[in-house]
């Protein structure tokens, strides 16, 4: 039984720990002094221990009841490494290419072991940083995307299986709770959470909380991630979310995930690779020397646009004969009506989609948890430029979302915004 009890665990109690596992010891061959263990948590909420033995390795992830890069003052639920467990399995048997497979679950120690991304797998954001082309990244991430979004909506589930699997998911609510404090209201009013490169971006701050439009954006924002109940989220899909090289792709930390709207997690990996186009003048040698990389991202995240919506069509498409109950085949009994919805749901979704990704860049620049792509930048005014811009681009983007009919168009917004 008192196994059973949550402890948390340092380096020499994981290993203890792996030694009472037997599928996971046997999975690491030898016995525990043969094992490499090392914590190299660098996110912002858990700690992750690489494990590497004689006959194989894995990762240990465990959350302890308060989020990490605050400390102990700000208490967080276990129950979030269950969701994390729930929605890595959902997404492996959905997309298992792009997906560590999980070994183990341990729900009262809140543990999870998984398959290790070995190097050469890099953090994404890491590899944005150091200016590395990723050709098939664009490719990946539409494909992780369409699948895990389409297979767990209305468009592939009957209500009943919808309603039960969002029923499930609901009661990650403290992690939501986070969510909404943290991106969109802490932003946009005074919270000893907040902070931002001062004072070069004082001014730029107290404009953000007097701007009436972008507050009446944000709450709109904030109303359809609470209350859209749309499909399985990954909920956290940032860049530092995904490990890489140049032909693999594979999407770690679904802590955040939950029933929720589509864009939220479209507009997460939109919204962290527009930060590093900006952040790219603080980390080129020379004024302007990163420009064909930046055009790299800018090509990227119209790919990923362009290929999520061709994907997420063609699954519509082929689930004609099996549909889910959104677009029963009797309503929806011609190509036109057909088209005319499916036109209608990606207008929306686009629309959703910058809209949560602008929500995402401003609480990266002046809330509590910024990206080391601008945080890295040691010449600080650099650095306030670079923020600058990309704050203005994302007010300009969460304004002006509804009047951008297509990725070009907003591509062409972020080229402006200089
Ligand atoms: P947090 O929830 O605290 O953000 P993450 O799940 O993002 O924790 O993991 C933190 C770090 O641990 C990652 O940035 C990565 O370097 C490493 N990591 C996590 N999972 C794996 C994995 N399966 N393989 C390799 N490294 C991993
Ligand atoms: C206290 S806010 C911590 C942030 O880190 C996580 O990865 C999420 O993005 C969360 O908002
Ligand atoms: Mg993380
Ligand atoms: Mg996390
Ligand atoms: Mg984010």
């Amino acid at each position: 039984e008192e196994r059973r009890k949550y402890r948390p665990l340092d380096e020499k109690a994981a290993s203890e720990y792996l030694a009472m596992v037997a599928p996971l010891a046997e999975r690491l061959g030898g016995s525990p002094q043969d094992w490499n263990i090392k914590e190299v948590g660098d996110g912002n909420m858990n700690f992750v221990y690489i494990v590497v033995g004689p006959r194989g390795s894995l990762v240990l992830k465990q959350a302890l009841p308060y989020v990490r890069c605050v400390g102990e003052s700000w208490a967080m639920t276990l129950e979030r490494a269950y969701f994390e467990a729930n929605a890595l399995r959902k997404e492996f048997e959905l997309v298992p290419e792009y997906v560590p497979e999980i070994f183990h679950f341990d729900h009262p120690m809140a543990v999870i072991a998984m398959r290790y991304c070995e190097p050469p797998h890099i953090i994404l954001r890491k590899g944005l940083i150091q200016g590395i082309v990723y050709p098939r990244l664009a490719d990946h991430m539409s494909d992780f995307t369409s699948k895990t979004l389409f297979f767990s909506s209305l468009l592939a589930l009957d209500t009943h299986k919808h309603k039960m699997a969002a029923a499930q998911s609901y009661a990650n609510v403290e992690m939501c709770r986070l969510t909404e404090q943290v991106i969109f209201s802490e932003p946009y009013m005074e919270a000893p959470n907040n902070r931002w490169t001062s004072p070069q971006l004082d001014e730029d701050v107290r404009a953000l909380r007097e701007d009436i439009e972008l507050k009446a954006e944000i709450a709109e924002l904030k109303a359809r991630f609470c209350e859209r109940t749309q499909a399985l989220l990954h909920g956290d899909l940032h860049t530092g979310s995904i490990m890489v090289t140049e032909t693999s792709t594979k999407v770690i930390d679904p802590e955040f995930s939950f029933y929720g709207p589509m864009g939220f997690d479209l507009g997460a990996f939109i919204a962290n690779l527009i930060l590093a186009y900006y952040s790219q003048d603080g980390h080129s040698a020379t004024e302007g020397g990163r420009e064909d990389y930046r055009g790299w991202i800018l090509q990227t995240v119209s790919d990923f646009w362009t290929s999520f919506a061709a994907k997420f069509k063609r699954e519509w498409d082929r689930s004609r004969d099996s549909p889910g109950d959104a677009y029963v085949p009797a309503v929806y009994n011609s190509p036109e009506v057909i088209e005319l919805a499916q036109k209608r749901f990606m207008e929306e979704l686009f629309c959703d989609s910058l809209g949560f990704a602008a929500a995402k860049m401003i609480r990266r620049i002046v809330g509590i948890a910024h990206v080391e792509d601008l945080e890295s930048i040691a010449n600080v005014d650099v650095r306030a430029k670079c923020e600058r811009r990309a704050l203005n681009c994302a007010k300009l983007l969460m304004k002006q979302r509804r009047k951008l009919s297509s990725i070009a168009e907003a591509q062409l917004k972020l080229r402006i915004v200089q």
